[in-house]
């Protein structure tokens, strides 16, 4: 198994996580389940590439609301909580690493693996935030972690939308779990062979 792929428990209420969900259907890859909290996100990630040594890390993260799949671009130096941890931790203005950059772009062919999952009939776009809470803490961490001590590391973060059964009572957009899990399979097929990027215009306008 040369592929890691990270969903994460369920948070802020709900009982279910579909980036977790999805991520334990897809098969021949190593899958392991990060705490939402950010005092212990970070290590059980490195914990994690230490014990799978993978050649790619495709993290995955629920983005309620959010209507596709989405291949997050960028990651920031940035922990600003609006809800808190499960561990109750609401960081305000503060860094993911001390003295880091300000963002990390991913080393993954982030338009190529969105044309194949589009092309499987399932929606995706590109994103450019991966917000400020654990995901991106995670995100940025993942990056900082390739760029300082394994620079052979293919990674990247991936939100997927709610499921059916979280929003039975609201208007918000869901997406089947095992469509997830068949985007999740085309993103790892696609980032394990690509190597240059598509030249597609991507982008959003404000
Ligand atoms: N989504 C949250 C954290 C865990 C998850 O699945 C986020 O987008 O930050």
């Amino acid at each position: 198994m040369r592929t890691l792929v990270t969903g994460f428990e369920p948070f802020g209420g709900e009982s279910t996580n579909p980036s977790f969900e999805a991520a334990r259907r897809v098969g021949g890859v190593a899958v392991v389940e990060l705490p939402c909290v950010f005092a212990t996100s970070l290590q059980a990630l490195r914990e994690a590439i230490d014990e799978h040594d993978p050649e790619l890390v495709l993290c995955v993260g629920q983005a309620g609301g959010r209507s596709g799949i989405s291949v997050e671009k960028v990651a920031i130096n940035l922990m600003e909580a609006r809800i808190p941890d499960n561990a109750g931790a609401r960081p305000m203005d503060a860094e993911v690493v001390r003295g880091g950059p300000a963002a990390y772009f991913t080393n993954l062919p982030v338009k190529a693996m969105v044309e194949a999952v589009r092309q499987a009939g399932v929606p995706a776009s590109v994103s450019y935030s991966a917000g400020t809470f654990v995901c991106n803490q995670v995100a940025y961490g993942l990056a900082h972690l390739i760029a300082t001590e394994r620079p052979g590391l293919r990674g990247g973060f991936v939100h997927v939308p709610y499921s059916p059964g979280q929003v039975t009572t609201s208007s918000q957009p869901s997406m089947a779990v095992e469509t997830v899990a068949h985007a999740l399979r085309i993103l790892v097929d696609t980032a394990l062979t690509v190597e240059v990027d598509v030249p597609v215009v991507s982008g959003e306008i404000a």
